[in-house]
């Protein structure tokens, strides 16, 4: 049975090999065990790879997924949905414009975050398959992310666009949960709540 973007989004891991002190491979094929139900290759920041170093890993990433039937979700390198042969792409407020992206992979599962109304105001929303909002808790993951808004922007977004899949993003973890789903998300998504898990079978299906 096809799955809706609403199921998709429950269990959202992101990841690149910056967020991985062991070996991102080993990390996705745990988490994707586990129980994840989608995963964004963003390969980004201090320590990330580049070049063909990247695409090498997106490629071994991106078999995982398919060996687990898991849709695997490129960050902002609109360069890499064609080679990794990705199901979707998701970009930022300064990224690729999503009308452009719509335009061009019409199939794809469109992402795109959102952080305050003014965003949400100036965005395409009728164009994109579902919104990460965030950050929802403090992170230290990304280290330019905006301050915090707490669960009231995913109860705000949810009451004003209620058929709209949303994914909560930033801070989330097995402890905070089940309060962003309560707050009206479809899902979580999260990167070190995995990349630093010591026991990520039990982080995953805690999320
Ligand atoms: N965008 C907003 S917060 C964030 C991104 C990519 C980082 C989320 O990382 P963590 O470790 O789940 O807080
Ligand atoms: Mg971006």
């Amino acid at each position: 049975m096809e799955r809706s973007v609403e199921q998709i989004l429950r269990k959202y891991l992101i990841m690149g090999s910056q967020n991985c002190v062991g070996n991102p491979l080993a990390i996705l094929e745990a988490a994707a065990k586990a129980g994840i139900t989608a995963f964004q290759f963003r390969e980004k920041g201090a320590g990330s790879l580049t070049g063909n170093a990247k695409l090498h890993l997106g490629k071994q990433l991106r078999n995982i997924c398919r060996v687990y039937d898991i849709p695997f979700i490129v960050n902002d390198d609109i360069e890499l949905v064609d080679p990794l042969e990705a199901d979707g792409i998701h970009v930022g407020q300064e990224d690729q414009s999503v009308a452009e992206l719509s335009r061009r992979y019409p199939e794809k599962i469109i992402g795109l975050s959102v952080s305050n109304w003014n965003e949400v105001t100036n965005s395409p929303i009728s164009l994109v398959d579902y919104i990460g909002a965030g950050p929802i808790f403090a992170t230290d993951t990304k280290t330019d992310a905006k301050s915090a808004v707490g669960l009231d922007w995913i109860k705000a977004l949810r009451e004003h666009f209620p058929e709209l899949p949303i994914v909560g993003i930033g801070g989330i973890n097995p402890g905070n949960s089940a309060s962003v789903i309560q707050a009206g998300a479809d899902g979580v998504s999260f990167i070190s709540a995995v990349t630093k898990a010591s026991d990520i079978d039990g982080a995953v299906h805690a999320l």
